[in-house]
């Protein structure tokens, strides 16, 4: 049967007669129908990977999935053909927002490359029944509302795996629901999401993400956790992990088992990837259940560390998990004593409290847990890793050098070229072939044409088109009107004071008065921001309510918005980010040095082709070492010189901001009756006082450097066959960074699949 035949089975009538969401049903199944016969056809390896994770911030899938199964040009044409348009059918599907940013958006790429790698491996997390909360702007303040995302079809399929679970005393029936992880032009993985039989999405006050959060049976997975820094309902929080990774256990001892190990030997069936702490229950978890088997303690704890491996994506100490241990002992009591054995067995060996499990205050350091009961400890870009070897971790470092492994994160280009930039891929394969497909690292190839003015000249007409499609979008949905011809400088990613989007609003209020006070900028420039906070992170609310007051200030302003305009999207996701990111000139990648493990934006950003605005932090250091000094622009103090100021805690904000007039004018702004009559005196005042008296992430150290190189960067984007050149070259370089690679490290490196 045709493609066209089997769409309209599919479908359930003619294609021509159905409303987009009509055919979105029909594409989902029929993607789900050719991937089980792709599954029914290919060998499996004895050793699989199980990529544990709290979160996977999948996106929508349909036209990844179309591009995997190598038909998305083909159901393009059968839809034109019958009237429709493959662009609106992608429209109505929700997006899956299961994660709360890098580390889950990581989560998800890396499956996607497992799988086109070929190699037999799963993930395994929760089916939260929504997302993360959906961001609504309101009297210039985020509010947050439920995010929806399971419809009558969706890409979950109900398996008959249950399994009975008991925390706190509490016996609750789990489901697990599995969605299928296609790879491009390969095999065929799963992501498993064990959900509770007894979920109850009513018991959620309507419009608003506020719930009874006693009653377990009913709560367990509906929401995911906007990050830690929501102090509420820990106790819950600790209930999901230990659901997620007591059914997660059950299930990879159940395939091993039947896969033939004995138990003895699960590391030849089995290598348990870590995301995070998250997870770390999975380690006394798979203890307890062994010793339940009959196997002794001290085999029990041998098998399982040779099993698991455990990946760090923080240095920020509040965010690395500790939890009371009268808090375990109410959820997890199954769990005490193991954990309680695997601290003595640290006591006995080292002398030295640092490297304790449980400390002097009775809470459990889950990372503990990891680095001394796994085989591999890494970190997820190189100057993280050597963070971790030379300070944050460097008591572990020194009794397992073997374990410290260091892992550069990666993305997958089918999502952030091949689906999100089309007339950017068509470019490429017309220049050096289709090869980059599979082969990230041949986009060197297209160094041939850094001196070619026709090929440059095309990348800078497809940038435009990128410009406008997003103007088109912001209008459409805010009602802001932006220049296509502007700079468009962009900033997108989860909103915390480490990232500082403050000095990036601080440049905002430096621009505003000098264009007020007639220096007018050669183009305009537009600064877009794109973040959600976590609900409960004070401070961080304040930043975009600043944001948005300058936003309401500056774009209704006549004299200043001909040449700056400030938009923060709403509502910032997956979806919004494969708009952004092909449409952005310059990366804002602006983190305090030392404090962003790696990025992943900055990644999918240079592969699009926007130069780097950026400190020497996370991975913006090996982008830096492979684009040359011409090709980013780097400001700020070095991590050396921060963790210096940490340690000996001689930073004063207030000196700065006493000392230089520029500074404080820029500052001063915050209050300003200009700013306190549109906005909220009681949060500006807070940030004002925050960035004046504590400045944690040191945003004012940098401010005056930030704002001379931004201002070079600008000075640069005026000669456009030179920056055409740097894109160019920007994208050439960017092959590193495909997920493919730091896929094939991991295996390499820990997993060993064949
Ligand atoms: O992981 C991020 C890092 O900040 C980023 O630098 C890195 O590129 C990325 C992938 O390795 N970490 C997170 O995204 N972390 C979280 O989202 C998070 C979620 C829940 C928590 C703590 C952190 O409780």
């Amino acid at each position: 049967m045709n493609l066209s035949n089997l769409l309209e089975n599919n479908c359930g009538k003619e294609i021509k007669s159905c409303t987009n969401q009509e055919i979105y049903f029909g594409l989902l199944s029929l993607v789900n129908e050719l991937a089980s016969k792709k599954e029914s056809n290919q060998n499996n390896s004895k050793k699989k990977v199980y990529y544990i994770s709290a979160e996977f911030l999948i996106g929508k899938l349909l036209s990844n999935n179309l591009i995997n199964l190598g038909i998305y040009n083909e159901i393009k044409s059968i839809l034109n053909e019958n009237g429709k348009s493959l662009s609106e059918v992608e429209e109505v599907e929700p997006e899956p927002s299961l994660g709360n940013g890098g580390l889950g958006r990581l989560a998800a790429c890396f499956l996607d490359s497992i799988a086109t790698l070929g190699l037999n491996g799963d993930g395994i997390g929760l089916n939260y029944h929504f997302g993360l909360f959906k961001q609504v702007f309101k009297n210039n303040l985020q509010s947050e509302q439920k995010n929806e995302w399971i419809e009558k079809n969706s890409w979950l399929n109900k398996t008959d795996i249950t399994y009975d679970i008991e925390c706190g005393g509490i016996k609750l029936k789990s489901r697990l629901y599995d969605i299928n992880v296609i790879g491009y032009n390969n095999r065929v993985n799963k992501l498993h999401l064990f959900d509770v039989e007894s979920i109850d999405e009513s018991i959620v006050d309507n419009g608003s993400i506020t719930f009874n959060k006693e009653d377990v049976a009913k709560n367990l997975t509906l929401f995911l956790y906007p990050d830690d820094s929501d102090e509420d309902g820990k106790l819950l929080r600790i209930y999901q992990q230990y659901f997620m990774v007591s059914n997660g256990a059950r299930l990879i001892l159940e395939e091993c088992q039947a896969k033939g190990s004995n138990l003895y030997d699960l590391n030849d069936y089995a290598v348990i990837q870590i995301n995070d702490t998250h997870p770390t229950m999975v380690i006394p978890e798979l203890i307890r259940l062994l010793i339940e088997k009959g196997i002794s303690m001290d085999d029990a704890i041998e098998i399982v560390s040779k099993t698991c491996a455990y990946t760090n994506h923080t240095i920020l100490a509040e965010a690395l998990e500790k939890w009371p241990m009268d808090y375990l002992e109410k959820v997890v009591p199954n769990l005490i004593d193991i954990i309680k054995e695997l601290d003595k067995r640290v006591r006995e060996k080292y002398d030295d409290e640092s490297l304790y499990i449980i400390d002097e205050d009775n809470r459990v350091h889950m990372a503990h847990i990891d680095i001394h009961y796994t085989f591999s400890v890494n970190g997820v870009a190189s100057l993280h890793t050597e963070i971790l070897e030379k300070n944050e971790l460097n008591n572990f470092y020194e009794i397992y050098p073997e374990k410290f492994n260091n892992k550069t994160n990666g993305i997958t280009f089918r999502r952030w070229l091949m689906h999100c930039n089309h007339e950017l891929t068509a470019l490429i394969e017309d220049l050096i072939g289709d090869g980059f497909k599979k082969d990230a690292i041949e986009l060197e190839k297209l160094q041939e044409y850094v001196n070619d003015e026709g090929v440059l000249q095309k990348l800078l007409d497809i940038k435009t088109n990128n410009k406008l499609a997003l103007k088109n979008y912001i209008k459409q949905h805010q009602g802001i009107e932006i220049d296509e011809n502007s700079i468009f400088d962009i900033q997108i990613k989860r909103l915390h004071e480490y990232k500082r989007q403050q000095m990036n609003a601080l440049y905002v209020i430096h621009k505003y008065l000098e264009i007020k006070k007639g220096n007018i900028p050669s183009t305009p420039i537009t600064v877009i921001f794109g973040a959600k906070a976590a609900p409960a992170y004070t401070i961080a609310k304040d930043i975009i309510h600043l944001i948005l007051c300058l936003q309401q200030l500056i774009n209704n302003d006549d004299e200043v918005n001909k040449y700056l305009k400030v938009v923060m999207v709403e509502n910032y996701n997956v979806t919004y980010a494969e708009k952004l990111i092909p449409a952005c000139d310059i990366s804002e990648q602006i983190s305090l040095a030392s404090k962003e493990a790696s990025g992943t934006g900055n990644m999918k950003f240079m592969l699009n082709g926007a130069l780097t605005l950026g400190t020497e932090d996370g991975a913006n250091v090996e982008i830096h070492q492979l684009v040359g000094d011409d090709n980013i622009f780097i400001f700020g103090k070095d991590s050396e010189t921060v963790i210096k100021h940490y340690e000996s805690e001689d930073y004063e904000s207030v000196d700065i901001y006493a000392r230089n007039p520029k500074i404080k004018e820029v500052v001063d702004f915050i209050i300003s009756k200009e700013l306190m009559s549109i906005g909220n005196p009681e949060n500006l005042i807070r940030l004002f006082k925050e960035i004046v008296k504590k400045d944690w992430f040191m945003a004012l150290l940098d401010l005056e450097d930030y704002t001379k190189t931004k201002e070079e960067a600008f000075k640069e984007y005026e000669d456009r066959q030179n920056w055409a050149k740097k894109m160019l070259i920007n994208i050439s370089k960017a092959g590193y960074f495909s997920s493919d690679r730091t896929i094939e490290e991991y295996n390499r490196d820990i997993w060993k699949l064949q």
